[in-house]
């Protein structure tokens, strides 16, 4: 029974801790996606880093947090994902997004955690390694397979889907940088 009153007191300082900590709340931001949209590639792309910024309901930021982001099952990761980042002494973080596909939801497809809580999620996801419009075909690279899609999209032969990557509803001129820069250069990466 005289363990009682330490228990209680450790109950204390953990709840008094992490009331500290509240997470979400409105201090913590993740910048970098598109329009809503969070862009993944096989390799190093323009678009495809998260900024994550920590901070506790008071705005302090909170270092040493442990950032982390899911993807729905539809998303291929490339080898090594999914990835994960700790936030430096400003609680900030970058999240290097590496893998395929595409999906699109009216439920979370998407989420970033702060020390195992969702501070945001996302509802589309774009990837210029998608060999199809309106679902997931990943292969690792992005090449010939993707791009007739992307051109179909691109000349609106087709609606805009699956190779809109900057969410702005069409395929156009603000896309082709993404699908230009990845194809020109074959970016691949072994998927897990
Ligand atoms: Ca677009």
């Amino acid at each position: 029974m005289k363990a009682l009153p330490l228990a209680f007191a450790l109950v204390f300082v953990i709840a008094t801790a992490a009331a500290a900590d509240v997470l979400p709340n409105v201090y913590c931001s993740v910048t970098g996606d598109l329009n809503g949209t969070v862009l993944i590639a096989p390799g190093p792309l323009a678009g495809t880093t998260l900024t994550v910024s920590v901070r506790n309901a008071q705005n302090v930021p909170i270092p040493n947090a442990i950032v982390q982001i899911w993807f729905d099952q539809q998303i291929r990761l490339c080898a090594g994902g999914p990835p994960y980042a700790v936030t430096d002494a400003q609680g900030i973080c970058q999240l290097q997004l590496r893998g395929g596909g595409c999906v699109t939801s009216t439920l979370p497809v998407c989420g970033v955690t702060a020390n195992g809580v969702e501070i945001r999620v996302y509802m589309r996801v774009r990837s210029p390694d998608n060999g199809a419009h309106d679902h997931s075909a990943p292969d690792g690279t992005v090449g010939t397979v993707d791009l007739p899609f992307f051109a179909e999209e691109f000349k609106g032969v087709v609606p805009a889907g699956c190779h809109d990557y900057d969410g702005s509803g069409g395929c156009d001129t603000g896309d082709l940088p993404f699908f230009g820069d990845a194809f020109k250069t074959a970016m691949h990466c072994t998927l897990q």
